[in-house]
């Protein structure tokens, strides 16, 4: 499974407070510990930085100064993932765009970016009536999606559908509507899906509990991707076991490496 690392987030206050004061060396270090725990991709947000096009430059070439590690770009405005594709080293088709929807404010932004660089990107199962209730309703927005990308010649191997994941603490049955979700995208249209995992456990106690299960559960049905904290040790302790448990790991050998380096907790 492809693992993006999601703590480069302006949504973290103490995060959000070292890129406020653009102190490079501790989000340089936030960079290689997540690169060194094995992160397929770095996401980067500057949402609730002051003026988020500015702060995401700065943070692009921050983190690219001390790793190669591919980043994820998270972001709801069209300009500031333009910025940071411009200002990225390296190829720009392997840059994921974290996200586009069906929202047509958010296509005509963001879709031409995707085309023109050919990248990656992260599809959100929503559009302009809103994140839909039902496992019907996001489908429908899913494949609309993969037609519309089919339409445009979009290499829809590079599509990473999020059927967004709604909290237990409003309706009990949210997480089984996720896992139908995951089933039944990769069902229909043979495309990835990805998920931001923790709203599962919003509004609730020990949330590190129900998002390392959710994940277990998430993978069983096939989930290709996940943005969570790489630094948590028990979360990628289930990661490792979980793909051992679903036959991704010949001969348990990257679980006995992750053993050896001392990187599996009880
Ligand atoms: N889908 C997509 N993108 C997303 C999300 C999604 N981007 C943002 C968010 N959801 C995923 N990113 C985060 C980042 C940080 C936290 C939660 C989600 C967070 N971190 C705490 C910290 O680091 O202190 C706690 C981490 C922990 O549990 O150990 O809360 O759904 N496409």
């Amino acid at each position: 499974m492809l693992i993006i690392g999601e703590k480069l987030n302006s949504a973290i206050p103490g995060v959000r407070q070292i890129m406020e004061a653009k102190d490079a060396a501790a989000v340089q270090d936030l960079a290689v510990r997540q690169a060194a725990a094995g992160v397929h991709y770095l996401d980067v947000n500057t949402a609730h930085c002051g003026d988020e096009t500015a702060y995401m430059e700065w943070l692009v070439r921050t983190v690219q100064e001390v790793t190669d590690t591919p980043l994820c770009i998270d972001s709801t405005d069209g300009s500031v993932i333009r910025k940071a594709l411009e200002v990225a080293k390296g190829n720009k088709n392997k840059i994921l765009i974290n996200s586009i929807s069906m929202e047509k404010n958010r296509l005509d932004q963001v879709l031409p970016l995707v085309l023109e660089y050919q990248c990656p990107v992260i599809g959100l199962t929503v559009d302009d009536n809103g994140i839909p209730k039902t496992v019907e309703d996001r489908i429908s927005i899913a494949g609309r999606m993969v037609d519309l990308l089919a339409k445009e010649g979009y290499n829809l191997d590079n599509l990473y559908i999020d059927p967004l994941v709604l909290p237990l603490a409003v309706s009990h049955g949210n997480a089984l509507i996720f896992f139908e979700c995951l089933s039944e995208i990769k069902r229909q249209f043979k495309v990835k899906t990805v998920s931001g995992l923790s709203n599962i456990s919003f509004n609730m106690p020990k949330r590190k509990i129900i998002n390392r299960y959710f994940l277990a559960i998430c993978m069983a049905h096939g989930m290709d991707a996940a943005i969570l904290d790489p630094l948590d040790k028990k979360i990628m302790t289930a990661v490792t076991a979980v793909e051992l448990l679903m036959g991704k790991d010949p001969f348990g050998k990257n679980f006995l490496k992750a053993y050896r380096k001392d990187m599996l907790e009880d």
